[in-house]
């Protein structure tokens, strides 16, 4: 049974960023859609009594599960994405997780540059994560309902940049939505404890 968990803060909270609008059609209609049809499909399968991320990295592997590996994994991308966001969010990162940026990227604007690009120029619909890869930070865009999980990479934050994430707010400047994702609303707290504890990473959603 794949879970619908609550937005972690009120429809409101991000706003106005992101407004309640977006988060009313994307919480309660998109992602409710990804886990309803995802039980639908699962009922009754070999899925059925596994953990989410395990549902995502089997069906992964079968293309005949290619629906399957769509809704379990866009049902735990959206849970990701609402943690990696929060009411006065934004700025930069703090402790071992800035430190490790500086390393890996050179400066935390350089991190910034680069995140905000892959998000960009992502073509279509897709997401664009901070992982932990090999014990380096890495930026990952993936397309339609990909996600870390099936690179074998640590998720540490994630924006979505399906036209549905932004379009309410943005219409088509995703570029401007990535920007104020960092700047205003970024949860780099979750983040920090996904870096600190990569295993409760893959359960944080
Ligand atoms: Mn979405």
């Amino acid at each position: 049974m794949i879970e619908l968990p609550p937005l972690p803060y009120a429809k409101d909270a991000l706003a106005p960023h992101i407004s309640a609008d977006t988060l009313s059609f994307h919480h309660d209609k998109h992602h409710k859609t990804y886990v309803d049809t995802g039980n639908k499909l699962i009922e009754g399968t070999e899925y059925e009594k596994l953990p989410l991320e395990e549902i995502i990295t089997r069906s992964a592997k079968n293309p005949e599960h290619k629906k399957i590996f769509n809704n379990a994994a866009q049902a735990w991308n959206h849970t990701f994405y609402w943690h990696s966001m929060a009411p006065n969010g934004g700025g930069e990162p703090t402790g071992k997780l800035a430190e490790k940026i500086k390393a890996d990227f050179g400066s935390y604007e350089k991190f910034a540059e680069a995140f905000k690009a892959a998000g960009a120029g992502q073509f279509g619909s897709g997401w664009v994560w901070l992982t932990l890869a090999g014990g380096k930070l890495k930026i990952l865009a993936t397309a339609n309902a990909d996600n870390p999980l099936t690179h074998g990479e640590v998720p540490l934050l994630t924006s979505d940049v399906w036209e549905h994430a932004y379009y309410l707010d943005f219409q088509n400047r995703r570029p401007d939505y990535l920007a104020t994702f960092l700047d205003k609303v970024v949860n780099w707290k979750f983040a920090e404890q996904n870096f600190a504890n990569p295993e409760n990473a893959i359960k944080a959603a």
